[in-house]
């Protein structure tokens, strides 16, 4: 008895968790924004990445061309990249295409928004809004769910697939 309603309670935290760390959908003509999200910095830190997932329902390609907000002195849209074994990073001069019916995702490792100059640190469970300026859907504003310092997905855990060698260490050990 005692059991049971302790694995009720669980349940219930763990349904309230994965709702609160969803990021809402945002929709800007064509564009379908999802899954917006940053890490927590550590104190001190002046730089930033922002991640989110972009799809195009629309006939026509599309552009993320800058984006800006109160929390960062610059916002840029970068690519990371490896080139002969070490990552690179540089700006899009001309935006990051968004071509119809394809959905786009900024993630750890690839596109991403840069934060320069961040105003103050950025704390998990905090929302910062940021705006994005589209070539064609203009001005989008969008709020970014803050995760843990590290965090490689939106929502931690539930997505711990992808550059988490946690699981390799645990084979290891076996
Ligand atoms: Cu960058």
């Amino acid at each position: 008895m005692k059991s049971f309603s302790r694995i009720l309670a669980l349940t219930t935290l763990t349904a309230l968790v994965s709702t609160s760390v969803r990021a809402e959908d945002v929709k800007a003509g064509d564009l379908v924004i999802t899954q917006a999200w940053t890490r927590a910095t550590p104190n001190g830190a002046k730089i930033g990445g922002g991640y989110l997932t972009i799809e195009n329902k629309g006939t026509t390609p599309d552009r993320l061309v800058s984006g800006s907000g109160d929390v960062a002195g610059k916002i840029e849209v970068h690519e990371m990249s490896m080139d002969n074994g070490v990552m690179k990073m540089r700006a899009l001069d001309k935006g990051l295409t968004i071509e119809p019916g394809k959905t786009v995702k900024l993630a750890p490792g690839g596109y991403h928004l840069m934060m320069f100059d961040l105003k103050n640190p950025l704390k998990q469970g905090d929302k910062v809004p940021v705006t994005l300026e589209f070539e064609k859907a203009g001005k989008v504003s969008v709020s970014l769910d803050v995760q843990a310092v590290g965090a490689q997905a939106p929502g931690g855990s539930d997505h711990s697939g992808h550059g988490d060698h946690s699981g390799h260490m645990d084979m290891k050990k076996m």
